[in-house]
């Protein structure tokens, strides 16, 4: 389990919290994707308040899915996969309608939206490794947007986001901030981030698509 250092971000914490998601046998336990969540929002709080309608939805379903960590029994396995089926079995999912409340919201259809937001992460990442010094993280994230969670959002949020690109701090900025040492340490510790990312992604991947989950509502 990932020790976070105080208040500060540490790229290392997320590195490690990440490759304690996933059990042998491919079970993803949440708490653990949540830490990761939360101290990817602690790092994104830092870069300023242009991004708190991002981080505030972010935080919001994180809270949704810790409420229903807290209300599971004793027996739950605390995994994505159990969560899944046990919603599904108690038909808890809808696969018409979004909800109106987020007491309505599913941890499938939460999760699902988190889930989404790790593939921009991935590919963001794999930009900003393969970066040249001078090059633009705005550029960078824009990209990996459109690749990911732009396909999922309405037009005026992906209008939204794009502004919010252009106030992104530079590549230097980026990196003193993950506090992971000099820019040679930083895309090393990236290079061993990336496949413990890809692999929580791809198992919570194929879970969803074999089971038709891909496009909850
Ligand atoms: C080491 C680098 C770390 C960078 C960490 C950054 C963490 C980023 C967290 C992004 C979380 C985004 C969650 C979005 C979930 C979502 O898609 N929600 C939408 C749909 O929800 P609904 O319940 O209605 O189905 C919702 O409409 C969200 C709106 C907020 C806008 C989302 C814009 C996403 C842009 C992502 C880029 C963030 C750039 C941060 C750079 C550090």
């Amino acid at each position: 389990m990932a020790e976070e250092q105080g208040e500060e971000f540490h790229l290392h914490d997320v590195l490690v919290t990440f490759k304690a998601c996933l059990s042998q046998d491919n079970e993803l336990r949440l708490d653990e994707y949540l830490r990761g969540w939360k101290a990817l929002i602690k790092f994104m709080n830092s870069l300023g308040t242009v991004f708190s309608f991002v981080s505030t939805d972010a935080v919001n379903k994180i809270g949704i899915l810790e409420r229903l960590r807290k209300q599971s029994g004793p027996g739950d396995p605390g995994s994505m996969q159990a969560m899944v089926w046990a919603e599904l079995t108690a038909k808890r999912v809808n696969f018409k309608m979004a909800p109106s409340t987020d007491t309505e919201a599913s941890g499938t259809r939460t999760f699902l939206r988190l889930h989404r937001a790790l593939l921009w992460l991935r590919l963001f990442l794999e930009r900003l490794q393969n970066s040249a010094p001078d090059g633009r993280t705005s550029i960078m994230c824009a990209e990996a947007y459109k690749e990911s969670l732009a396909q999922h959002h309405p037009w005026f949020i992906q209008k939204v986001a794009s502004v919010a690109f252009y106030t992104l701090p530079s590549r230097k900025v980026f990196f003193e901030a993950m506090h992971a040492g000099t820019d040679d340490e930083v895309i090393s510790l990236l290079q061993e981030a990336l496949p413990a990312l890809t692999m929580v992604y791809d198992v919570a991947q194929k879970f969803y698509e074999q089971n038709d989950l891909l496009d909850l509502p």
